[in-house]
């Protein structure tokens, strides 16, 4: 099951280092994803290429032109009509966990990243399938928001984390926030590894983990951890902490 990613950009560079290095870039190496980026400068036809314009009705800044982003996309489009085209917006629908994990299952994704004061609205129109925020604040164009988006979506498919790890085992899934983690060494400037870490007992370790957890969620996100199913244990456990004072 391999995925593909299309990017379309006006800064392709952007995206050689970051998703060659590490986890992801072995993952290219073994074919399990493929990430192309295409030059929406590319697809203009006019001398001097241009891919921006003023907005109609004034006000600042530059909006993104529909033809080359038309043309672009209808390029990338010919070889594989199914494909979904994603654009990156603060507008859209909050990436998560969750979306990721659908979005996992798409053979083919285009991803569709604006610069400027973003993209003509008739490229929403007439192209989009999906808009996709990845949080509440602005970038300076969409390329960022893309490459998180391939980070999280490429940890689901099967192979990309090693063998022995999938992406359901991490934190979010079982929507508690991870557990503090250590190692050597044990004493850093007087600074110690908590003793149950390394007593041996591996039920008194996930205990600790699990109340770890429990802990943190409940400190710094009370909103994850309302939604969380909590077995009679973790109940217990969350009301030794409270009772414990030392929650904070
Ligand atoms: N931008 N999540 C403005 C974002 C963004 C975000 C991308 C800046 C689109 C036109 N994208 N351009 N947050 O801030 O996805």
């Amino acid at each position: 099951m391999r995925m593909r990613f299309d990017v379309l950009t006006l800064f392709p560079d952007m995206f050689s280092s970051p998703l060659r290095e590490s986890i992801l870039g072995k993952a290219i190496q073994r074919g399990l994803i493929q990430i192309r980026t295409i030059n929406i400068r590319d697809f203009t036809l006019d001398k001097h290429q241009v891919v921006d314009d003023a907005p109609y009705g004034g006000g600042q800044g530059m909006v993104m032109k529909v033809e080359p982003i038309a043309r672009a996309i209808e390029s990338v489009k010919s070889q594989n009509p199914s494909a979904r085209i994603i654009y990156l917006t603060p507008q859209g629908k909050p990436l998560s966990q969750d979306l990721a994990r659908r979005l996992c299952t798409q053979p083919h994704l285009i991803l569709l990243c604006g610069r400027y004061e973003g993209v003509d609205e008739r490229v929403r129109e007439l192209f989009v399938d999906e808009e996709i925020s990845i949080g509440d604040y602005v970038l300076t164009g969409g390329e960022l928001a893309a490459m998180v988006l391939i980070d999280a979506v490429s940890r689901f498919i099967p192979g990309v984390l090693g063998c022995d790890r999938s992406a359901e085992e991490d934190s979010f899934f079982n929507s508690l926030l991870e557990f503090p983690q250590y190692t050597r060494p044990f004493n850093f400037r007087g600074s110690c590894v908590p003793e149950v870490l390394v007593s041996g007992n591996h039920s008194a370790i996930s205990v600790w983990r699990r109340k770890e957890a429990l802990r943190r969620t409940s400190l710094r996100r009370p909103d994850l951890l309302a939604k969380t199913n909590l077995s009679e244990e973790d109940k217990r456990l969350l009301e030794e902490i409270l009772n414990s004072r030392d929650h904070c």
